[in-house]
């Protein structure tokens, strides 16, 4: 297990938590936040006894974006030379387990393109969502511009980039990009019940689940239909796919062996 300093990375049975820990400035994600993430989401991913990865910050902020302050003196070589991807800037994205953000407050810049990565983000009423990367003379840097496009659309997408506004829980969540709007004090509960849901499936479907909702966003809807006919076949394969309909025709809970 790597150690951090940044994060803070619990197993509540079979849910990882990675929370956020840097409070005083509002979760900042410094290049090593971005590392330790990728270091964290690596012996979640590796641990056969989790189930879901839960990615969270604290009530004021998930994270207000990339570490202005570390960024400001950077310049175009530093840029270069920090492989952003190839350090773990996107390693949530390429997490196999079904990961969720539980975002309160502030999800901006970074923190919004973090939140973006993961596979449902649930909200509390207070979260705010934004871009502003344009306030500060720069863009989106983490998939920001793609994949908040693919999520609201590209007038809402265009509109948060261009005026670096913030849109509130209810916005986001009429804009397709949340999945559920909960109250701030029940957060981490409804987030919790959520992900100890998912880790109760069967790990090989979820993950199979997860890879062909993912395909929507890579290929062509025919090809697209192609992948998930190819994966529901081999879901039948699997023991847990007899398991779970004998239950359903036993009337009884499913017991599925790969969890
Ligand atoms: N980076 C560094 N420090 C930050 C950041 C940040 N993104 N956000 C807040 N802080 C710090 C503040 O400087 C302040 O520190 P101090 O007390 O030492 O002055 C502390 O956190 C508390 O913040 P505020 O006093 O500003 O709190 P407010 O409640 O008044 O305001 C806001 C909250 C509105 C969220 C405000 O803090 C803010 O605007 N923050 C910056 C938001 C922003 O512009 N985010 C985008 C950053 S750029 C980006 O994310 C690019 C992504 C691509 C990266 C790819 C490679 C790295």
């Amino acid at each position: 297990m790597s150690t951090f300093e940044h994060i803070i990375v619990e197993s509540k049975g079979a849910v990882g938590v990675i929370r956020l820990n840097r409070p005083k400035m509002l979760n900042a994600l410094s290049f090593a936040v971005f590392r330790e993430i990728a270091a964290a989401v690596g012996d979640l991913e590796a641990d056969d006894g989790i189930g879901c990865i839960l990615i969270t910050g604290n009530e004021k902020a998930f994270a207000a974006g990339a570490d202005v302050k570390e960024m400001q003196p950077k310049g175009f070589i530093d840029m270069v030379n920090e492989d952003f991807k190839a350090s773990g800037g996107d390693r949530v994205a390429t997490c196999r387990k079904p990961t969720i953000a539980a975002v309160s407050g502030y999800a901006l810049g970074g923190g919004c393109e973090l939140a973006m990565m993961c596979d449902i983000i649930i909200a509390s009423d207070t979260a705010k969502f934004g871009q502003p990367e344009i306030t500060l003379g720069t863009i989106p840097g983490i998939g920001g511009s793609q994949r908040l496009t693919r999520a609201v659309g590209k007038a809402k997408a265009m509109d948060l980039c261009l005026t670096g506004r913030m849109m509130d829980a209810a916005e986001a969540e009429r804009s397709g990009l949340v999945s559920r709007i909960v109250p701030a004090d029940k957060l981490m509960d409804e987030a919790m019940a959520a992900a100890e849901k998912i880790a109760s499936m069967s790990r090989p479907v979820a993950a199979m689940a997860k890879s062909a909702v993912n395909r929507a966003f890579e290929t062509t809807l025919s090809e697209g239909i192609n992948v998930e006919r190819d994966l529901f076949r081999s879901t039948f394969a699997l023991d847990d796919r007899a398991e779970g309909m004998a239950a359903f025709v036993e009337k009884r809970k499913p017991n599925n062996k790969h969890r």
